[in-house]
């Protein structure tokens, strides 16, 4: 029995159907402090907002949670604009997830980002360990919470599992105010508009995924065996790396007249250009088999897709 919080966004949203589907629908329980605009089919849903204790606590119990996949949480953009509340949602929901994990005796997953790196570190085939200097809210959340789950593992044994996912792009709900949301806009103004002004800059390559392997990722981790698993928390994943103009010619081949052009944004340029180029997922791929099914020119075909029946 699976409890999810920040169920109404864009993993939260697809997450919980896939678990849905695979743990039958009464066993997960979708939580959020919205109601979700998509349907979430005949499964149960509950308001929750997780930096209320009591609430969160209260939710796991009733359903009869042994695990809790904690999604709820600004991303970097919209945390820069409102740093202090970001600190408050991000590291309080983030405690209280742990609290309840603790208390209830649950597994956890929880997941870091590309945005856990920063100016300092090796920007290239980035190491799984190295350094890791932040210059942003949501880095400083995400640095804090790698070591917050690590803590609870290693002093109250709570089984607290998680990735440093790159960009997700996916077609159902769009993302909450990321730097890497233009990878997702691309692909409706590519339909729309047959065309696209990205606010990052032409070279500046970052780490993405589609959402499929980001969703097969977080239960293949789930499901590994414990006794495998070095790391536990915060691997390094990626399907491949990407600047806007890749995005712009995998599109060129199926709409011809595609025109991308730029209008930087500089505070999330900035943000674009503390991350690394692209990270190395090798220790995910040696202790529990990470794999993905979606390159760049594969997952395009599927989005342009996607978004056109949509
Ligand atoms: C963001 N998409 O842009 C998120 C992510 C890859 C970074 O954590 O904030």
């Amino acid at each position: 029995k699976i409890l999810v919080t920040g169920a109404a966004g864009q993993i939260g949203s697809e997450l919980v159907q896939k678990l849905r589907k695979t743990y039958g629908e009464a066993n997960v329980l979708a939580t959020d402090i919205r109601e979700p605009e998509y349907v979430l089919g005949s499964g149960p849903f509950e308001q929750v907002d997780v930096t209320d204790a009591d609430c969160l606590h209260q939710a796991a119990k009733d359903h009869g949670a042994d695990t809790i996949m904690h999604l709820a949480a600004l991303l970097s953009a919209k945390a820069e604009v409102v740093p202090k509340f970001a600190w408050d949602l991000n590291m309080g929901g983030l405690v209280n997830a742990l609290e309840v994990a603790h208390n209830l005796d649950l597994k956890l997953f929880t997941p870091s980002s590309i945005g856990a790196f920063g100016p300092t570190t090796p920007r290239d085939s980035t190491p799984q360990d190295t350094i890791q200097r932040p210059t942003t809210m949501y880095g400083v959340n995400k640095v804090a919470g790698e070591l917050l789950c690590d803590y609870y593992y290693h002093r109250f044994g709570v089984d607290a599992r998680g990735v440093r996912f790159p960009g997700l792009i996916s077609y159902v709900t769009p993302p909450g105010g990321g730097t890497t949301d233009y990878a997702v806009e691309i692909y409706y103004e590519a339909v729309r508009n047959k065309s696209y002004t990205s606010y990052i800059g032409e070279g500046t390559k970052m780490d993405m995924m589609y959402m499929p392997d980001a969703l097969n990722a977080i239960i293949q981790l789930m499901e590994a065996d414990p006794d495998k698993l070095i790391h536990r928390n915060a691997f390094n994943i990626s399907a491949f790396s990407a600047a806007p103009e890749d995005f712009g010619s995998a599109i060129g081949k199926h709409i011809p007249d595609f025109e991308l052009s730029y209008k930087v944004d500089p505070v999330r340029q900035k943000i674009a250009d503390s991350w690394p180029n692209s990270i190395d997922s090798s220790a995910a791929q040696e202790e529990w088999g990470f794999q993905v099914r979606y390159d760049l020119d594969k997952m395009t075909e599927d989005m342009l897709d996607k978004v056109k029946k949509k």
